[in-house]
């Protein structure tokens, strides 16, 4: 089995105009489409980050990846990763670049995308679902969140392109009881997400008390501010949350950097207050787990397979947080159901995984998908590994065209928050961290 042929199909997506610390999400999110063939007849697929960085970055793969036989991964990992000894080192968090821009995961990203459509490849050759092509799994529905979100009107898309509003404009602690409640009551999930730095923290604080009142404390809450908060701030949203926040809960990247983390710990603990902190800005890489592990500054890592370095990195991620006594989680962006099966067998591959993973899936519509027969059901908040081959999804060839046909029409290459902040909120808006 020879791969003969890497097609690459950069898609535009409907998505609403949802709120972070970043700013607003544009009306279309980018995302990458891979398809591999062999010189007998298969394909193996795979979804990434899009735009033109990460597209350009497996563009200059194509010379590593045509002519190579799927199962040498270790060999195109170092090829990778030869590349990357030669870039400039830095700042690998996510403090002010957004996953998929971080051009010092060029290697990580590139390789798990195409190590993805390569394990594909071999589950379909040999008859098995992925996550058993690499191992077997620990379980066969793994469990995702309700990822809310502080939104403006709008359901995404432009003109007469628009998606319907599903959840309408939600600025307020009521208005996001409302989305919870539409989205568990749709998907099933039975762990709560609130991205927050947003509001005034006050607001936020009381959008999780009145979640705590609504769902009970069967539900555990997480709230993620991606480091709008001052160590101070975080100190206080801390304490003000100690009981909304235990119980399965976390503290999700309330401040940037490992040090500013690492403090927000000490006080808290110094308080008895023991919510753990969660990170997938302050921790990016395998690099940075000795670090938060040291100085204490995470105690949950959210890890992402599509630039932790794929499926495989995940699982050697899930021994390693083990061994360092780290819990694991798995944050999210953006994404269609070729990548919702990317985490689910990423999930159902790693023994040690401690909470149910986020997934944006529910912020994106049936008109988008580019899975035959459409979107990948989430039933009771999981999704099940079938006894389907590979990652278990095939393209649907019409939907991916429509995709592309968007993504070549529309403006955008790249995520910029800022600038849908600018656009549409406030033409002097400028991501600045603390904020509160
Ligand atoms: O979609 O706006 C968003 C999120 O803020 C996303 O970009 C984050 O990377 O979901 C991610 C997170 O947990 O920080
Ligand atoms: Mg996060």
């Amino acid at each position: 089995m020879i791969i003969s042929e890497m097609r690459l199909h950069p898609v535009a997506v409907a998505d609403g105009p949802l709120r972070s610390s970043y700013g607003r999400h544009a009306p279309y999110a980018l995302r990458t489409i891979v398809e591999l063939k062999t010189t007998d007849g298969l394909t193996g697929i795979s979804e990434t980050y899009g735009g033109e960085g990460p597209l350009a970055a497996l563009e200059g793969a194509r010379g590593l990846i045509v002519g190579r036989d799927p199962f040498q991964l270790t060999d195109l990992w170092m090829s990778l990763a030869a590349r990357a000894e030669q870039e400039s080192r830095g700042d690998r968090s996510q403090t002010m670049l957004v996953p998929g821009e971080n051009p010092l995961d060029v290697h990580t990203r590139t390789f798990a995308a195409l190590e993805v459509a390569c394990l594909d490849l071999i589950g379909k050759a040999v008859g098995k679902p992925l996550c058993d092509v690499v191992g077997g799994r620990a379980r066969s529905k793994p469990p995702f969140s309700a990822y809310l979100f502080y939104k403006h009107g709008g359901g995404g898309g432009m003109g007469a392109d628009a998606r319907e509003d599903e959840y309408g404009e939600c600025l307020d602690a009521k208005s996001m009881v409302r989305q919870a409640r539409q989205m568990i009551a749709k998907y099933g999930f039975e762990e709560i997400k609130l991205k927050g730095g947003v509001l005034d923290p006050d607001e936020e604080i009381e959008t999780i008390r009145q979640l705590r009142d609504e769902f009970g404390e069967k539900y555990p809450l997480r709230i993620d501010p991606n480091c709008a908060w001052s160590v101070e701030t975080s100190v206080r949203v801390g304490r003000e949350l100690k009981e909304e926040l235990s119980g399965g809960g976390y503290l999700e990247d309330p401040t940037a950097t490992m040090e500013g983390m690492a403090e927000v710990r000490r006080r808290l603990l110094a308080e008895g207050i023991d919510t753990p902190l969660a990170s997938n800005v302050a921790t990016t890489c395998f690099e940075h787990l000795p670090v938060a592990r040291q100085l204490d500054a995470v105690q949950i890592v959210l890890s992402d397979p599509h630039y932790w370095g794929g499926i495989r990195a995940q699982q050697h991620l899930s021994k390693f947080a083990e061994v360092l006594r780290l819990g694991l989680s798995m944050h999210s962006n953006n994404h269609l159901g070729v990548s919702m099966m990317i985490m689910a067998h990423a999930s159902a591959a790693c023994p040690h995984l401690s909470y149910a993973c986020d997934t944006h899936y529910p912020w994106q519509t049936e008109q988008d998908e580019v899975v035959l027969g459409g979107r990948v059901p989430i039933v009771n908040g999981c999704v099940e590994i079938t006894d389907k081959p590979g990652l278990g999804v095939e393209l649907d060839y019409d939907q991916l065209a429509r995709g592309e046909e968007r993504y070549r029409t529309l403006p955008y290459r790249k995520r910029d928050d800022e600038a849908e902040m600018q656009k549409h909120v406030d033409p002097n808006w400028k991501r600045i961290l603390p904020r509160w």
